[in-house]
């Protein structure tokens, strides 16, 4: 037995180490994502890995995303297959390990998947993508997975979306196929019930209240938080005379486009809204259901949705007001290519506290697009075009640009909403008035 101090350290060098039986469980992907696709298994067994070391791809309807191992060891098991369906939670790898490499070997915690190894999937996904924020891994190898139900819940990549899109728990619908599996019926069925059940108080109702988790908003800057009550959704619409900010745009596109960007209405209204958001710090804030309190947060992310061959993605416009309009052109284009391109990381589609979308380069005169989750309004843009406009006596052809904004009943009042939109419209055709 080595008891001398000086000798301790070579001792323990020489004492057997200690293995241990590790199992690694598959951490969580995205906010509200629950299940992927095992696109390859990067291991085999008997081979022995470094912590952090990728493990598997999985494959959600976002992107493919490489799964890193926290611990290093010998790989005794792994109880998955390419092809398989699995969760967040599931065992997908059992590992031995000695007793030094129970923690991670640099910051005390599993580092989360490698997105920048996020590729395009190497099989064909069920269902074409749609927006979801998504969240890093901390922990969740060794903590258990954050969604409300622990347990696997079947269903197909194109019925989560479903069910996201209508507002719907997905762990909360009882799935009548083969196996509890939930088919897009189950989900109506189940949103029917919620509706018919009616609202929980005042003008909450059962599925806005299924928005019970927010993430840790730190992991993107300050946040204050305040006490709150409950909930729904109102549209406000308006329309902004962009005759100037157009002669602008036409005007400074060269300067833009030589720096790289394209000056689009869009990152206009990036900077725009950012200001507004500035103004207005309710519209910066989230509703947190569970702990019943505000968020209001001292950082601007502004998603921005983009329209890919594979459906809707929203990337995220980071730290706006500290950018200027040829930056944030320059970024627009590279985050609206990169989605296309399908190679946004997960980390490029969340943190947002408000998104802009666009639909003025396609066709409307307007829509009303629905608050993003964890976020408590979103602005709509729909086609601009001239029409005539009655000022000092006379009709006079003006370039005017329809404005929607769906915002959080919960947390916004109407007469908010209004001046809000107002206040964009004003900027946009005034834009000097922010200096006075
Ligand atoms: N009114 C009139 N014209 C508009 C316009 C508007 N609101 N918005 C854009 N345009 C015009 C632009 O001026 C541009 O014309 P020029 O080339 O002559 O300058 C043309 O449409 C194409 O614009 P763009 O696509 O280059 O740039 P953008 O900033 O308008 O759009 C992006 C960028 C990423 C927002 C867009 O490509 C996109 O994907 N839009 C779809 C968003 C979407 O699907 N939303 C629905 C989500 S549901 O809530």
């Amino acid at each position: 037995m080595c008891q001398e101090k000086l000798i301790r350290p070579l001792c323990r060098e020489l004492e057997p180490k200690r293995r241990m039986k590790k199992e690694i469980t598959l951490p969580e992907i995205a906010d509200n994502v629950v299940t992927g696709f095992l696109a390859r298994v990067l291991v085999s067994v008997g081979e022995t890995i470094e912590a952090d070391q990728s493990i598997i791809e999985v494959e959600t309807d976002k992107a493919t995303t490489d799964i890193p191992s926290p611990f290093g060891g010998k790989i005794l098991d792994i109880p998955v297959n390419a092809g398989d369906e699995i969760r967040v939670g599931q065992v997908i790898l059992v590992l031995e390990t000695s007793d030094q490499a129970t923690e991670p070997p640099t910051d005390q915690a599993p580092k989360p998947p490698s997105h920048q190894a996020t590729k395009p999937p190497t099989h064909q996904a069920t269902s074409p993508p749609s927006p979801q924020p998504t969240k890093p891994l901390a922990n969740q190898a060794t903590t258990p997975p954050t969604y409300s139900s622990a347990a696997a819940v079947p269903a197909a990549p194109s019925v989560r979306r479903f069910a996201r899109e209508l507002g719907v728990d997905i762990n909360r619908v009882p799935g009548t196929g083969p196996g509890g599996r939930i088919s897009d019926d189950d989900v109506k069925a189940h949103a029917k019930s919620v509706i018919q059940a009616g609202p929980v108080s005042g003008a909450g109702s059962n599925l806005q209240a299924a928005y019970a988790e927010v993430p840790d908003f730190s992991q993107w800057g300050e946040s204050t938080v305040n006490s709150w009550q409950t909930i729904p959704q109102v549209v406000q619409f308006d329309k902004a005379d962009i005759t100037e900010i157009e002669k602008f745009r036409q005007a400074n596109k060269g300067q833009v486009e030589r720096a790289g960007g394209k000056l689009t209405m869009t990152a206009i209204l990036l900077k725009l809204s950012a200001l507004a958001l500035e103004q207005f710090p309710k519209f910066n804030a989230s509703v947190d259901m569970k702990n019943k309190q505000v968020i209001y947060k001292d950082y601007i992310n502004i998603g921005v949705a983009v329209d890919t061959p594979q459906g809707l993605l929203v990337p995220v416009v980071r730290d706006v007001t500290s950018k200027s309009l040829t930056e944030l052109s320059i970024e627009l284009g590279e985050l609206a290519q990169k989605a296309r391109d399908r190679k946004l990381s997960s980390e490029e589609m969340q943190g947002g506290n408000f998104t802009i979308s666009n639909l003025g380069g396609i066709a409307g005169t307007g829509f009303t697009p629905i608050v993003y989750p964890n976020q408590v309004a979103i602005l709509g843009v729909s086609k601009a075009s001239i029409e005539p406009v009655y000022i000092d006596k006379e009709f006079v052809p003006r370039n005017r640009m329809p404005l929607s904004l769906s915002y959080d009943h919960r947390l916004i009042d109407g007469a908010d909403g209004a001046r809000f939109l107002a206040w964009i419209c004003k900027v946009l055709e005034q834009p000097f008035s922010l200096w006075l």
